[in-house]
């Protein structure tokens, strides 16, 4: 018999890479898809198979982290043995704007599955995972963080990922519930939501370099980040629930740099040494040089960077290092793929989409390229 997973936040980044591997591990897999107005399936579209087949591996089901109803219908009828909790509004700075509905999905909507769970008696047969954050360590106490490093959340959504922390812990404590967190670092890739800084960074560069936009507004370039690549980071997700006994687990590289560093690697990508110059709120970054042929819309000189005030902060995370000796020692797990690679990858995915909009735009195609955030 396949094992059976239901995956919450199937059409995230992260969903359709985990979707991906257990797929491929043999398993039935059931996500929780929102009812949208538009088709929101982009990320899995490759994975889906006619429902009305003999055999469809991989099932979709309307729902939402806010409906306690539903989630436990839906665990009724799937009578899972893993799930994974990877549904979230997972933006730091959306969650200042929507710090209620932020608690609700990140916080309860994880209570709202343990509980149904409970409810349902399926606590000897469902394992848990919790999709924990190094938000959690926010205003860091000690370098690198490690599993024992205290907490001291920063956001509204960091607040939230902390009630899941130590509900996923207390169920697993209180009712031996096999449940873990894993508490990932950064993590990129080609399906990175387009508002997250990476991404925004290489799809505005690949769009400027193609004359489809004319320059990339952000915050505070200077935060440091661990960044890991997803792909790496699901398979670790599911490690976690293979062993004998449930345990939280950090997963990150271990390497640390900065958003400007990483914007100057997205550049080379493209052929384009970059100046940086200015100070705080009116720095920018001009064109030192340009080599290759894969900017042909910019010229020595011209401004591609600058900050906009509106994208710090009101309370920032301005360094996080992960440890991942536990996961590395315990579980064999070590990341394959450097940032800079992560880097190359997300440019070459966003390069080519740029290209084929610039060939429809000089073709009379014209659209409007979304740069909101
Ligand atoms: P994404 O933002 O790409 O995906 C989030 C997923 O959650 C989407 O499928 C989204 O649906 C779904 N979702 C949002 N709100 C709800 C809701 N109310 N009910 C049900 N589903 C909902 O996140 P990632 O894939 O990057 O991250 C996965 C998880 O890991 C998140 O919980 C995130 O907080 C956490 N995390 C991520 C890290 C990272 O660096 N990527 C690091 C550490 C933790 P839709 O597609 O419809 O928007
Ligand atoms: P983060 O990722 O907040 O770490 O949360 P994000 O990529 O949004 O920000 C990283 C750093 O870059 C700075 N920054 C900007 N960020 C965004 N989004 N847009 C900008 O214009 C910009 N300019 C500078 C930020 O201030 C920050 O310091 C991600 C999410 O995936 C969470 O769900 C997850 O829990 C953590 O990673 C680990």
């Amino acid at each position: 018999m396949a094992r059976t997973a239901l995956i919450t936040g199937i059409t995230g980044q992260d969903g359709s890479y985990l979707a991906e591997l257990l797929l491929e591990k043999g398993y039935d897999v059931h996500g929780i898809k929102r009812r949208a107005s538009q088709f929101n399936t982009q990320r899995i579209d490759h994975l889906y198979r006619d429902p009305h087949a003999n055999h469809v591996a991989m099932r979709l089901h309307y729902g939402d982290l806010t409906d306690t109803s539903n989630l436990t219908r839906i665990l009724n009828d799937v009578r899972p043995d893993e799930v994974y909790n990877l549904g979230a509004q997972s933006h730091v700075a959306v969650s200042f704007e929507a710090p209620e509905y932020t608690a609700d999905v990140d916080a309860i909507g994880t209570l709202r599955l343990l509980e149904a769970i409970r409810f349902l008696g399926l606590e000897g047969k469902t394992r848990f995972y919790q999709a924990s954050t190094s938000e959690l360590y926010g205003l860091v106490q000690q370098v690198p963080q490690g599993e024992t490093t205290p907490f001291y959340p920063r956001s509204p959504y960091a607040v939230a990922k902390l009630y899941a922390y130590w509900i996923t812990v207390n169920y697993r404590e209180a009712y031996g519930l096999y449940a873990c967190n894993g508490i990932l670092f950064n993590h990129e890739s080609p399906r990175r939501g387009e508002t997250f800084v990476t991404r925004k960074v290489t799809r505005a560069l690949c769009n400027i370099a193609q004359g489809l936009e004319s320059c990339l507004f952000l915050g505070n370039i200077d935060s440091l980040r661990d960044w890991g690549h997803a792909r790496d980071y699901v398979r670790m997700q599911w490690m976690m629930l293979q062993q004998d006994e449930p345990e939280d687990f950090v997963i990150a590289t271990g390497r640390q740099y900065s958003v400007r560093q990483f914007i100057t690697w997205a550049a080379a990508e493209l052929g384009l040494e970059l100046e940086f110059s200015g100070k705080g709120v009116d720095e920018i970054a001009t064109v030192a040089a340009v080599c290759g042929d894969q900017a042909p819309a910019l010229r020595r000189g011209d401004v591609i960077m600058r900050i906009d005030p509106r994208y710090f902060r009101p309370a920032e995370v301005e360094t996080l290092l992960g440890d991942p000796d536990k996961a590395k020692r315990k579980l064999g797990w070590e990341p394959t793929v450097t940032v800079r690679e992560i880097c190359a990858e997300m440019i070459a995915e966003d390069l080519r989409t740029a290209r084929r909009h610039a060939l429809l735009k000089a073709h009379g195609m014209d659209f409007p390229v979304c740069v909101e955030d």
